[in-house]
């Protein structure tokens, strides 16, 4: 397999930190790829018609995206059940997490791609204080979310999330606002697929 990658996206990390954790990590083969929301990169255009990424080439050539469909079919890989909890509560809880996750963390990139990829007179505060805002009311949601038990797709999603916020916004104070999840974080950033995946220093 060959997944279209970059170690400072966090929803790769995800893709990885499942891949990690099913010991699927050495079938994928890294394919760094730079990618911006203004410039066409025909290469990944040709298999991401989107131009994002992670996007997985599998074995028999069939190419996925988004981040919540290539790790669920590396869970489908490893027998099944395994980060996807394959029914009931438990399957919901675990998509609704994965989802809240996500959901940070696209508002975080659209902060990130303003603040760093916008000529500095044309940025709009509004905009970047908009989807902050976004991004801690979800924070807060996360921090109601029962994370412990086995690692589902919902937790290794609010972890990437975390990681994130201290890779891109360091002066963010997420754990003065979140103790619970400070205190959950500490020992998952710990973990080997945590430690193995960890973003370049900034
Ligand atoms: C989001 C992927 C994404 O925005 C997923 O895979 O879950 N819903 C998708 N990826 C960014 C890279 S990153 O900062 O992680 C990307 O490819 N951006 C390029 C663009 O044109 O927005």
């Amino acid at each position: 397999m060959k997944l279209r990658h970059n170690p400072a996206s966090p929803y790769v990390r995800k893709v990885m930190v499942v891949a990690h954790e099913l010991g699927l990590a050495g079938r994928i083969e890294l394919l760094n790829t730079a990618v911006s929301p203004v410039e066409v990169n025909a290469t990944l255009a040709a298999e991401n018609p989107l131009m994002k990424i992670p996007a997985l080439v599998t074995d028999d050539g069939q190419v996925l995206f988004d981040s919540p469909v290539i790790c669920e079919y590396l869970d489908n890989l490893s027998g099944g059940g395994k980060v996807f909890p394959s029914a009931g509560k438990a399957r919901w809880t675990a998509l609704r997490q994965q989802a809240l996750g996500d959901g940070i963390l696209d508002a975080l990139i659209l902060c990130r791609y303003e603040i760093a990829a916008r000529p500095e007179d044309k940025r709009f505060a509004g905009w970047t204080d908009g989807q902050m805002k976004k991004a801690h009311q979800g924070l807060a949601a996360l921090e109601r979310e029962d994370l412990s038990g086995p690692r589902t797709i919902g937790a290794i999603t609010a972890g990437c999330t975390l990681g994130y916020l201290d890779f891109r916004f360091p002066n963010d104070g997420w754990r003065q606002r979140h103790p619970k999840l400070a205190e959950w974080y500490r020992g998952v950033e710990a973990l080997p697929s945590m430690q193995a995946t960890k973003p370049p220093a900034s």
